[in-house]
């Protein structure tokens, strides 16, 4: 049975890594199927620490959900043969077993070659023909059947993929040659299985449920080569597209942890400490303690039973939280600003808003020419028509926005005044989905930037 992946957006936070843990549970006990967790990417220091703490695993990085020839493999046991076979207990075997092609393995599982019943026919053809002496047919068949797989196996030019491989690689290979199985290997050469051309037809769709996003530029690459099945997220709607009807709540409450909590609680199923604990601190950590705008009310009153559940206290275990928080001094520039950068799309345009939390935005200062810098080249490179840096201190609650870009000015001419470090001064503004984004795409539609 194939699993279905829960999984949160690229440059995984607290809040994607604890929902999708949380989710993967609840869709476990109320849903029929195998559902794993996993993270469009490393998961950082905070979430490692909060993982370490409750006693979760980190969920499996997947950096790319494309189709490889592994997915095209079928369930089917694989009936494989040695080099010492006889060509007598070989034709048994096809006919008990209808089997067309066979992979010759050594004892390790790896293969060697393949028998092919049309390499077999020719064989039988080539030793009978020449004779053209009807009465010792029998003689030469005796001789022909004790023969060994070893003497008639396919070895070289044999057209094989590796399971890593694209689908797309492998269709093409298959479109301009004429086998009817193609042997599939992993890095050792151990066989895996037979593709044909009817699995290409018959290929599914890897199945995915997003958590913490709706956005593709923020999704696991391949993302569009796959079947979403739902989206719990309280973001802004973005621009992924689903082939059937499918479940999606999105919410404008702090934390898409509230929301997979309120889940466990409305159906009244029992929630560990530990998941509580989990789910808590991804309400924490995406509200930033609860003082980001975007916390309403139902975060408030659900924060309160998780942390009843939990035995934590919400404000303790949110400051001890932040001491996990990326070490800024240990990063370069450019890390510190891909280490939680989204992208954004609007037509043909695209952008970037990265974001640091800090509970000291001052030492930043010293930073700010360079960061400016690799900001720049960081837009020229991936091609943004701006980006954005908020350097949000959370116990000022302010943000210092660095903007760079060929379009950054029409961006600065809407958050100035510029301060004299080139940044701008934003009282009160924490929160990028609720008052940076849209802000940026008000400017985008009205300069007609599309
Ligand atoms: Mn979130």
């Amino acid at each position: 049975m194939k699993p279905i992946m829960v999984i949160g957006h690229r440059n995984p936070d607290v809040d994607s890594v604890a929902a999708a843990i949380g989710y993967k549970t609840y869709k476990q006990s109320t849903a029929q199927g195998l559902f794993v967790a996993a993270s469009a990417g490393e998961i950082n220091e905070e979430t490692r620490f909060i993982l370490d703490y409750f006693g979760y695993e980190p969920p499996t990085v997947v950096w790319n959900v494309r189709n490889t020839v592994e997915d095209l493999l079928d369930d089917r046991e694989i009936v494989a043969i040695s080099t010492d076979m006889s060509l007598a207990e070989l034709g048994n075997l096809m006919r008990s077993h209808d089997l067309k092609t066979l992979p010759v393995l050594d004892q390790a599982g790896r293969l060697l070659g393949l028998v092919t019943i049309g390499d077999l026919a020719m064989v039988f053809m080539d030793s009978l023909i020449p004779t053209r002496d009807i009465n010792s047919a029998p003689d030469i068949l005796r001789e022909l059947l004790s023969r060994q797989v070893a003497d008639v196996m396919m070895t070289r030019d044999l057209v094989l993929f590796e399971k890593d491989e694209s689908v797309e690689e492998a269709r093409k290979h298959m479109l301009s040659t004429r086998y009817r199985n193609y042997p599939v290997v992993d890095e050792q050469n151990a066989f895996l299985g037979f593709v044909s051309r009817y699995n290409l037809l018959e290929m599914k769709r890897k199945k995915l449920i997003l958590v913490d996003h709706n956005e593709r530029k923020q999704a696991v690459e391949g993302v569009e080569e796959t079947e979403i099945l739902e989206i719990i997220d309280h973001h802004r709607v973005g621009d992924l597209q689903t082939i059937s009807p499918i479940y999606f709540h999105n919410e404008p409450v702090g934390s898409t942890c509230t929301l997979i909590a309120e889940k466990f609680l409305t159906a009244g199923m029992a929630l560990g400490t530990n998941l509580a604990g989990l789910l808590l601190s991804g309400m924490l950590s995406d509200t930033m303690i609860f003082k980001s705008p975007t916390t309403t009310s139902k975060d408030r009153q659900i924060a309160q039973q998780l942390q009843d559940i939990s035995g934590l206290e919400g404000l303790e275990w949110g400051k001890q939280i932040l001491k996990h928080t990326i070490n800024t001094q240990m990063l370069s520039d450019e890390e510190l600003i891909t280490s939680d950068l989204k992208e954004y799309t609007s037509g043909s345009i695209s952008f970037a808003i990265s974001q640091l939390e800090t509970i000291d935005a001052k030492q930043m200062a010293p930073r700010r020419e360079n960061l400016l810098k690799s900001l720049e080249e960081l837009a020229l490179r991936r091609g943004y028509a701006f980006i954005c840096l908020m350097v949000t201190d959370i116990l000022e609650e302010a943000t210092e926005l660095l903007v760079a870009g060929e379009k950054s000015h029409l961006i600065s001419a809407a958050f100035g005044p510029q301060d004299k470090g080139g940044g701008f001064f934003l009282k009160g503004v924490l929160s990028r989905k609720k008052q940076v984004v849209p802000v940026l795409y008000e400017i985008i539609t009205r300069e007609n930037m599309v």
